[in-house]
């Protein structure tokens, strides 16, 4: 299996093992080539592969325990399918034979594999490498995103044979060449709209993008991409709002949108008297390619369709350092004005991200990547994920502080794991968020209820010290200068640092 895993390029292991899975921990010993990454909760596991993937754009394997274990893995699973991130997980399960004795921990592995997505029961030593195969082969081809294998114990502890099937990354679907000379007419047309979806947004593509928007008249809009290349010099794609009134207004005058790497752009959430749908209900929806589309193909075949000129992108002016209090819109601009070369940005910043969003078109050129299922909790594991693809490489973890408690553990695997991150946490003290919900419900002033159950003030979370005690060093802000000053020295220091940022 390990072998099969490697043989295509996959060499990273997000784990946390128990019972059940003890051969297959006692097998990476002997697997030279293969890296184990324990993590302390199984969502960190899922969320890291993720983060893995988005920041090499190799899978990473997870490994989990049986049900229960897999369960915990569940929400950042979500995101990841979401998200279009290949993920192969290896769940481990009872003893074929001990299944019918109904121990404590067996319960329905397969029922819980089915909500992941892909999934397949290994049933001999014999199919292992196969089935490893065809995992890897289901979670890279377009529409991509998480396979799961369920492995019993007596498959695992038998030897399986030495040779191994070989399997390649899957790939996305080419563009439809009679699609994009469609689409490239529909786009010349008033009201025309390019929507681009789908799992990243490089920098290319967004010089791509541009330029059909130059050479045609349209609009052009991201939407819920998480993987994308913002920065000086890179076009600024503009994305689709989250809430339905202001998604709305951006595309009401739309009259025809050609839909790449994605099906039509639609709410969050259902409210009352909102719709679903975001375009106006009379507008033209043209499917140039969904999820499983190669949308940077298809944009260069529509440039070249189009004759489109790409053209360079004048410079952004830079926020200075700010200086005095700290909200979130220094606190976006500290982050921006002293960004690593290079770095990534993993955002799950929330409210707090309003600042950071409109000024990191001026940052150096970066990666950022967004939260995608709705599951929160994704962005700490997905930093630890992208930090071990990318040695060298600075991330910057923008983390409210709600967010971060479902997967705070990550920040131990950062101190094992010697990471380069830099965790920005946002502490605001509450689930600023649901306040908003709350508001837009039409409740002025929450109860004592509603109020405690959004505020987290009571007792306050001493990140400094939750972080100290994982092994990350750490510091609290209160002002934009001296958030400036731990920020550059975290950066620049090797290993993770925790900047409490108090909001
Ligand atoms: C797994 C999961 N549980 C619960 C929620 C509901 N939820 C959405 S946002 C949020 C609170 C976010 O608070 P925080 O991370 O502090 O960000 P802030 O709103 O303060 O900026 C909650 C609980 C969710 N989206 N996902
Ligand atoms: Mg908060």
């Amino acid at each position: 299996m390990f072998k099969t895993a490697l043989a295509a390029g996959i060499d990273t292991c997000f784990a946390n093992p128990g019972t059940t899975e003890m051969a297959m921990v006692a097998t990476l010993d002997r697997v030279d080539g293969m890296r184990a990454v324990l993590t302390m909760f199984e969502g960190v596991a899922s969320g890291a592969a993720d983060g893995f993937w988005r920041a090499s754009g190799r899978p990473a394997l997870g490994m989990f325990h049986l049900g229960p274990g897999f369960a915990n893995a569940l929400a950042n699973n979500h995101n990841a399918r979401r998200g279009l991130s290949p993920i192969i997980n290896l769940v481990g399960d009872q003893t074929t034979w001990h299944l019918p004795a109904d121990a404590p921990l067996s319960s329905d592995t397969q029922k819980v594999a089915t909500w992941a997505g892909w999934h397949r029961y290994v049933t001999s030593p014999n199919d292992i490498s196969a089935d490893t195969a065809a995992a890897i082969c289901a979670a890279t081809t377009g529409p991509r995103g998480p396979a799961t294998l369920v492995i019993p114990a007596d498959v695992t502890w038998e030897q399986a044979p030495d040779d191994i099937t070989s399997v390649a990354i899957g790939t996305l679907a080419a563009p439809d060449p009679d699609k994009i000379g469609a689409a490239a007419n529909l786009l010349h047309q008033p009201g025309a709209a390019l929507i681009v979806g789908g799992s990243w947004l490089t920098a290319e593509m967004a010089h791509d993008a541009t330029a059909i928007a130059a050479a045609t008249g349209c609009k052009v809009f991201s939407y819920r991409v998480p993987n994308a290349e913002i920065g000086q010099g890179i076009p600024h794609i503009a994305d689709i709002p989250y809430f339905p009134e202001q998604a709305t207004q951006v595309l009401a005058s739309v009259e025809t949108a050609v839909l790449l790497g994605t099906p039509e752009p639609i709410t969050f959430f259902g409210y009352p008297d909102v719709p679903s749908e975001t375009l106006p209900p009379g507008a033209r929806r043209f499917d140039l390619g969904g999820p499983a589309a190669d949308t940077a193909k298809a944009l260069v075949a529509l440039v070249e369709h189009l004759g489109a000129q790409r053209h360079a992108t004048g410079p952004v002016e830079c926020p200075e350092m700010p200086t005095g209090a700290l909200d979130v819109g220094s606190l976006g601009a500290a982050v921006v004005a002293g960004l690593p070369d290079d770095a990534i940005v993993v955002q799950e910043g929330i409210t707090s991200a309003a600042g950071l969003r409109s000024y990191s078109v001026a940052a150096p050129p970066h990666r950022t990547f967004s939260p995608t299922g709705g599951a929160i909790g994704g962005g700490l594991p997905l930093a630890v994920g992208a930090a071990c693809a990318s040695p060298g490489r600075r991330i910057v973890s923008f983390q409210a502080d709600g967010s971060s408690m479902y997967t705070i553990q990550s920040l131990w695997t950062m101190a094992r794991e010697q990471l380069d991150v830099t965790v920005v946490l946002c502490n605001n003290q509450r689930y600023a968020i649901l306040e908003v919900e709350l508001l837009r419900a039409g409740i002025e002033v929450p109860g004592p209820k509603a109020a405690s159950l959004t505020s987290l003030a009571d007792p306050a979370l001493d990140f400094t010290s939750i972080a100290a005690g994982m092994g990350v060093p750490s510091t609290r802000a209160t002002t934009a200068d001296a958030f400036a000053a731990a920020y550059s020295r975290a950066n620049s220091e090797p290993g993770p640092h925790l900047i409490e940022a108090m909001l």
